[in-house]
Parts: structure tokens; sequence; C-alpha cells
């Protein structure tokens, strides 16, 4: 009787965890972005699969667990478009994956390097996560073959970005969609920390992969389709290219482990159904 009954529990075993196809099964391919602004409830109603932010796909082992890192300030709108048309792309590809919203409180500059690292610590303490996907809130993918995964090099997903009329704007362009595995982002020390308002962040975030000599993969370029959604521009960095230039001196200590070292001040860490929030106070002294 026992016997019988470990071997069932064997099986079981061993059926549910074979792995989920790879690549994934019924994509769709290109698909325009759905710009409807749906409220909250209805999109936890019909992303009913998504629990606290996360899902696991139930019947098969996924292919790579993804914390998806989405830092914002004033974006309410957009925030519920990349909800919607994010969540059933990645969902197809059964990868397991969690979205963490990083919000930063009104008032100081808007820093968005902090807001990623922050992020990423938060997530690496809920899971064991294999890669991180930076991803600008409106910036969304349009096709479902941009694969949500990270491999040997940190890769851009988004290479033709609507707004830029589907291209890059320069070369070195490293915003929108970005991924890296967890010990590649360990390895560049995370994002800067010293990029207060609007950009510069990205361009640092590229040359730190350069100069640990990754290479920047941009593997699905020949579907890298992303639409973009409208917003009011933010304050720009009046420092930003000054930063630039001095990072290169400074970079490993600015980064994901200089953020370990201080105390920081989350105030809010909500598990709502469909992201974890992160709010968070940053003081530019800091
Ligand atoms: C560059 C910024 C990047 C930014 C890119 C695209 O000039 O951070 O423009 O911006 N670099 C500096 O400011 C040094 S966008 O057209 O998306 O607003 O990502």
């Amino acid at each position: 009787q026992t016997t019988f009954m470990s071997s069932t529990l064997e099986q079981k075993d061993i059926i549910s965890k074979q792995n989920c196809p790879w690549p994934p099964h019924d994509l769709i391919g290109r698909e325009p972005l759905n710009r409807t602004l749906f409220d909250p409830k209805t999109l936890s109603t019909v992303f009913g699969f998504m629990k606290k932010g996360h899902f696991k796909p139930q019947n098969c082992s996924p292919y790579q667990k993804i914390a998806v890192v989405v830092p914002v300030r004033d974006r309410e709108p957009q925030l519920r478009i990349f909800l919607n048309n994010f969540i059933p792309r990645i969902y197809r590809q059964q990868l397991e994956f969690t979205i963490y919203v990083v919000e930063q409180t009104p008032g100081n500059l808007f820093n968005k390097g902090m807001l990623i690292n922050t992020g990423f610590i938060e997530a690496m303490k809920d899971m064991k996560y294999d890669c991180i996907v930076i991803h600008d809130v409106d910036i969304l993918a349009e096709d479902d073959r941009i694969l949500y995964t990270c491999g040997d090099n940190p890769a851009q997903l988004s290479t033709k970005i609507q707004k830029y009329g589907y291209r890059i704007p320069y070369e070195r362009y490293f915003g929108g969609i970005v991924i890296f595995s967890t010990e590649q982002f360990e390895a560049i020390n995370g994002c800067p920390n010293q990029f207060f308002g609007w950009g510069g962040a990205d361009d640092e975030l590229s040359s730190r992969v350069r100069r640990v000599h990754y290479n920047l993969s941009r593997p699905f370029h020949q579907y890298g389709h992303c639409g973009s959604v409208q917003h009011q521009k933010a304050t720009r960095g009046t420092d930003r290219y000054k930063i630039l230039r001095i990072s290169e001196s400074i970079w490993k200590k600015d980064g994901l482990f200089d953020l370990f070292d201080h105390a920081y001040t989350i105030l809010e860490k909500q598990r709502k159904p469909l992201y974890v929030w992160i709010y968070r106070d940053i003081d530019m002294k800091k």
C-alpha cells in the first residue's frame, strides 16, 4: 500500500515538473496596443489568474522566474494601459512573474535609478528570481514574440519604438524595456543613484554593461515593435551630463550595493491583485 502511494505521488510530481514548452506555444504575434482605460477592478477580474501581483503556470514548470520592475510617478492612466497590455502577453509566454510598481513620493526630482534598485532589492526578498525586467510604463511590446527572458548578456527588448518612428533614437539607447539576469544586474552594481530628474540613468546603465564586458544584445530585433503611450514630460535633470562623466570613476560605489549599505525608508509595500506597490521617499541629499 505504502509503495503504491509513494509511487503515485512521485508520478504526480514528475508530471507537475514537466517544463512549460519553450519557445512558448500559442503566441499571437503582433497586435496593436489596447489603449482603453479600464478601471482597476475590471482589470483584476479579467486577470483573475494573478494573485498579489504574481503569476505561476499551474501545469508546467516555467522556463524562468521574472521580476518586472516599473518605476513611476504621476502615471496612473499609463499604468492601467501597461497592465492591460503587458499581462496577457507575458502570460501567454507561460513564465512565472511578479510585477513591482515602484513609485516615488511627490516633491523631490524623480530618481529612476534608485527606484529600480529599490524594486530589485524588494523583489529578491520575495523570491530568487532568474531575471529582472526594467520596464518603462509608457513603452509597451505590441508583439508577444518579444520574450521576457534573460540569457548570457543583458538585452534590450524595445528596439522599434513608435514614438521614434519604430526605431531607437540612437545606437546606444538602452531605455524602454531591458532585461538582465539577477547575476548580471548585480555584476554591474545595478543602476546609478545619482541622477535626479529626467534623463541619463539609462545611458549610464548601458555604460555599466560595457564596463563589465557584456555585450548588449537585441535578441528580438526582428519583432521588437513597441507602442508608446503619451504623457506629460518630466522635469529634466540639470546635472545629467556631469554625472555621466564622473560615473566612470564612481559606479562601483554608486548602485545596488551602496543602497544595501544605507537604511532606506519604504513607506508602503502593498500586495495589490495585479502588482506589488512599493512607495518610497527619496531625499536629494542621499
Ligand atoms: C537621451 C537621454 C536618455 C533618454 C533618451 C530618450 O537624451 O536618458 O534621450 O528620451 N539621455 C540624457 O539625457 C543624457 S525620450 O525621447 O524617451 O524622452 O532615454
